[in-house]
């Protein structure tokens, strides 16, 4: 028992619920969300640039070159330091926040998060994220001979970096009204492995370790952003971002915002306009620690067996699992939604 099955038992009784006819929680969620002020504006009229989603798709591969991006491993060094200065070459002025963190079970994590902010001037900002470590071990794989091997993480890590460079060299060509700010958070998936499962309660705590740090470390003091957006687990084929549990709870009006925005773009598909449980993830410390209200944008498979995809956390997360077209209608919805802001 893991916490990402208790999300999915939630997330289960969600839907069960949602699939009621009439009058559900889903369907107020769906009205309040539809109803928001943001349906009312008029057609965007600002020039949004095109997000290339063979561009993201080759910044994934690029990070899966590099091998599995464990904390403390050759391949994480180096493709920290491929992230910086990819970032740098965009034009953002990039900082490496170093830091040894401890884990739950006692390694000392050589963590990095890369912090990349485009006109930092500006004093209205947006803050946008992912993690870019993968998981050390395949400790949901079906055969129990692989889940100690470390993973590819083309999905679960690199998919959501993909999409913020490729955002990031969008920025390069065209500034928008406000900063940005793109985070690459380290050690977020070195939570306590499948086998060696408590509880939920102390399990959450294992995860999201270098958005903590941050959070409680900003790069500059008093850091604020209007609101941030956390892109994680977006690249499978048809995969659906449910309206995530603590994203709804803490920033509500931002994933109207985002779920409308990719809604009038066609992208239905994949932004469900249903609630999809509580997700342990980087956006939480965001939320909790700064008060920034901050969404994150994951895939959501009730299907498999923790909730994520049936390659998540196994040695299946690899290319095979990327899909441009995912990575086009995330990508191209935030940059709808950061070039509108004003
Ligand atoms: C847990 O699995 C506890 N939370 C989901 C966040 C996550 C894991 N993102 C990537 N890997
Ligand atoms: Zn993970």
């Amino acid at each position: 028992m893991n916490s990402c099955f208790l999300t999915i038992m939630f997330s289960l009784l969600l839907f069960a619920s949602c699939s009621s006819p009439s009058g559900s929680k889903a369907d107020a969620v769906k009205n309040s969300v539809q109803n928001s002020a943001e349906v009312a504006k008029p057609a965007d009229k600002v020039n949004v640039p095109v997000f290339n989603a063979d561009s993201a798709y080759n910044f994934v591969a690029a990070q899966v070159a590099f091998g599995p991006r464990v904390p403390n491993s050759d391949g994480h060094k180096s493709c920290g330091d491929y992230l910086e200065a990819k970032l740098a070459s965009y034009g953002a002025a990039v900082v490496s926040q170093n830091v040894d963190i401890t884990a739950y079970n006692g390694d000392v994590l050589k963590a990095r998060n890369i912090i990349a902010q485009f006109q930092p001037e500006k004093t209205e900002r947006i803050l946008l994220c992912a993690h870019w470590d993968t998981r050390p071990w395949a400790d949901s794989d079906p055969d129990p001979d692989k889940r100690y091997t470390p993973i590819d993480g083309a999905n679960d890590g690199g998919s959501g970096v993909g999409a913020l460079l490729e955002i990031a060299r969008q920025l390069s060509l065209n500034p928008t009204e406000l900063g940005i700010d793109i985070i690459l958070f380290d050690a977020e998936d070195y939570g306590r492995h499948a086998d060696e499962w408590r509880d939920a309660v102390e399990g959450e705590e294992t995860w999201a370790l270098g958005s903590k740090h941050w959070a409680h470390n900003t790069h500059v003091k008093n850091y604020k952003a209007r609101f941030g957006i956390l892109l994680d687990i977006i690249g499978a084929p048809n995969s659906t971002f449910y309206l995530e549990g603590y994203s709804m709870q803490y920033a509500r009006e931002i994933v109207a915002k985002v779920w409308n925005c990719a809604n009038r773009l066609g992208y239905s598909k994949y932004f469900k306009m249903y609630e999809g449980g509580l997700i342990t993830d980087d956006h939480v410390h965001v939320n909790r620690i700064l008060g920034i209200p901050c969404i994150d944008i994951i895939n959501c498979d009730p299907q498999s067996p923790n909730g994520f995809g049936p390659h998540h956390h196994t040695v299946k997360d690899n290319m095979d699992w990327i899909d441009a077209a995912t990575l086009k209608a995330v990508g191209q919805t935030v940059l709808n939604v950061i070039y509108n802001e004003k």
